[in-house]
């Protein structure tokens, strides 16, 4: 892009959640999708995290990525605090193995939508590409890198036909 001005905001509840949000991270770089990461918890940062919800939109931010494990509030709280476009990516981290986290995230209440992908790494990485998604709507080298990486996986998938 020929901006480096973060379109994408990327947090996560823990640095031990680093991990998991690793695919994600990788996946707007590759897309060359201006973004920043961020630790900020729902539960240990209550303030911290209203505050940057509510000062994204006019640091020019466009999109949130959330991830959280456990009780993951994380998106939700986001979402609570800004009309920007809030995707969770509920995290595999608990002795639930992420369902309670899928929940929290998944289950919000009318009017205050989290859009939420799949439990654990696969959808951190669908998160970036969702967020490529939306902003491809107005940003036509997104759209191309879309296009391309799409392909990539298209032709990927195709020579793992034969067994
Ligand atoms: C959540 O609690 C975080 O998102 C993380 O997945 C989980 C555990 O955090 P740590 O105790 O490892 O910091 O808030």
């Amino acid at each position: 892009m020929a901006s480096d001005k973060p379109l994408v905001g990327v947090i996560m509840g823990s640095t031990s959640d680093r991990e998991v949000m690793r695919g994600c991270i990788d996946l707007l770089q590759e897309l060359d999708i201006p973004h920043e990461v961020r630790v900020l918890s729902a539960h240990r940062t209550p303030d911290l995290t209203r505050e940057y919800a509510i000062s994204a939109e006019d640091r020019g931010i466009e999109v949130i990525i959330a991830g959280a494990g456990w009780a993951a509030h994380l998106a939700g709280a986001i979402a609570g605090n800004t009309t920007l476009p809030v995707i969770g990516v509920p995290i595999d981290s608990s002795p639930l193995n992420g369902m309670d986290a899928l929940l929290a995230t998944v289950q919000m209440p009318p009017g205050i939508p989290v859009a939420t992908v799949a439990v654990g790494s696969g959808g951190a990485k669908n998160a970036a590409i969702l967020a490529a998604q939306i902003l491809a709507l107005k940003y036509s080298p997104i759209a191309e890198n879309l296009k391309s990486y799409r392909k990539g996986i298209t032709q990927k998938a195709a020579q793992k036909t034969d067994l």
